[in-house]
């Protein structure tokens, strides 16, 4: 039975979606209906290249390197730090013991980042420097980030994207700004808003699976936990939630250590040994159509001077236009 269902999933994945796994990529923006008909209703990513040339960022926060910390050197930016660069993501829980070796899923817990507020110079340098602390930084704040913390950029980029817009038929609710380097990743998880994210240096690398494809993914309830900083040590400790709460999560770590993947493709078979996943890199200048309530996992390249650059636009295509 088990087996007949998978096949329907498999086949009404092909019927949608096709047997590629290649994200389709358009030489330049689609007409707002193009995009509507091609992949908005399908729920179809794309990638559209030579999106976003004309935005002053594209020259202005690559070209030179004092740009940016001298347009925000009085910003105060949030900075999400982790021991490892994996935010949102499964980790040993604080209360299993250190001779456990284990990885069973109920020895882990979902792990928050710990949010430090610091001038944006000095978030910049831990970023792009990999400093001596024991911690990664990386400047991920997803509550509109751009529109507040950034607005001082606000002339360097558009404030939508006019094609989706039109398409949508609804202006973004949040407009988020990502700084990162080599480490760091973002776990397998959806969201339920459209999203059009425009990469501005370095690359970002997106696994991406269909909506259809969530038992694939394993999700679990894991007790919810959060790093904090000791302004002392420097050093990063980890603590289960109080009260108690859990978060419905991803288990598959798609790129497992390989001293556990035979124990990751045996406890996860349906990810592992099913229809590989949409797997893209998005380049700089480009803009990935990534549609509400599809996976994704997302990892990155930077650029010479050690970061990647991102800003996402999120809208809710039920939410109408607002012509004020
Ligand atoms: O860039 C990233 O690290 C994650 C992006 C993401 O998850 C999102 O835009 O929803």
């Amino acid at each position: 039975m088990e087996e007949v269902v998978q096949k329907l999933q498999e086949d009404v994945r092909e019927l949608s979606l096709g047997t590629s796994t290649r994200v389709e990529r358009l030489d330049g923006p689609p007409s707002p209906l193009r995009f509507l008909r091609d992949y908005v209703s399908p729920n179809k990513p794309c990638i559209i290249s030579n999106a976003i040339q004309h935005w002053p960022a594209l020259t202005n926060w690559t070209h030179n390197d004092d740009y940016l910390s001298q347009k925000l050197s009085r910003s105060i930016v949030s900075v999400h730090l982790t021991p490892d660069g994996q935010a949102d993501a499964l980790v040993p829980s604080p209360t299993t013991t250190s001779t456990t070796t284990t990885t069973s899923l109920s020895s882990l817990c979902f792990a928050s980042a710990h949010t430090q507020l610091m001038p944006f110079p000095e978030a910049l340098r831990l970023i792009s420097s990999g400093s001596s602390d024991p911690f990664v930084a990386y400047a991920q704040e997803q509550n509109d980030c751009f529109r507040s913390e950034y607005s001082s950029l606000s002339s360097d980029v558009e404030t939508h994207i006019p094609w989706a817009t039109e398409a949508l038929g609804c202006h973004p609710e949040a407009v988020n700004l990502w700084i990162g380097n080599h480490l760091s990743t973002t776990s397998f998880h959806k969201d339920h808003y459209e999203n059009l994210y425009a990469v501005i240096t370095g690359e970002k690398h997106f696994l991406l699976l269909p909506p259809t494809d969530v038992h694939r993914l394993y999700i679990h309830n894991y007790p919810a936990a959060r790093y904090s900083l000791s302004q002392d040590t420097r050093e990063l400790t980890l603590q289960l939630e109080e009260p108690r709460r859990h978060v419905p999560w991803c288990s598959v770590n798609p790129y497992p250590p390989a001293a556990i993947k035979d124990q990751e493709v045996s406890k996860f078979p349906l990810y592992f040994n099913g229809p590989r996943p949409f797997e893209c890199t998005v380049k700089a200048g480009e803009i990935l159509y990534l549609p509400s309530m599809w996976f994704h996992h997302v990892k990155q390249s930077p650029d010479s001077r050690g970061r990647t650059i991102a800003i996402n636009y999120c809208m809710d295509s039920t939410s109408p236009v607002s012509h004020t």
